[in-house]
């Protein structure tokens, strides 16, 4: 698809992931839709993604654990959802 936005998330060694397919899918029609946060489950964890600080964060022993994201086209990526593409 010609332009289109895709979304990303940090990671802790910098650089940038894309998420899978199904749940970029899920992240751009809350987006559309204006909503303020999105719940997401991936690999079985229950995270939060908050678009107004551009996060994703889930809740672990009562610590929250952040990650950035990001919404743009032709980020470098290291690769999908934790498969790399090197
Ligand atoms: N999609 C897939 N896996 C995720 C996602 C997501 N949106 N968010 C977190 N994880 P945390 P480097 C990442 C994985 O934030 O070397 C990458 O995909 C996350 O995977 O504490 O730091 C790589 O596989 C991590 O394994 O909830 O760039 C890996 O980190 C785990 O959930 C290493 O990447 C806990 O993340």
């Amino acid at each position: 698809m010609v332009n289109r936005r895709e979304w990303y998330y940090q990671g802790r060694q910098g650089g940038w992931w894309q998420y899978d397919e199904r749940t970029m899918q899920e992240l751009e029609r809350a987006f559309s839709q204006k909503l303020p946060t999105l719940q997401l489950t991936i690999s079985g964890r229950c995270y939060t993604v908050d678009f107004s600080q551009m996060v994703q964060y889930r809740v672990d022993n009562g610590h929250i654990v952040y990650r950035r994201i990001k919404h743009g086209s032709n980020v470098g990526i290291k690769g999908v959802a934790g498969i790399s593409i090197a």
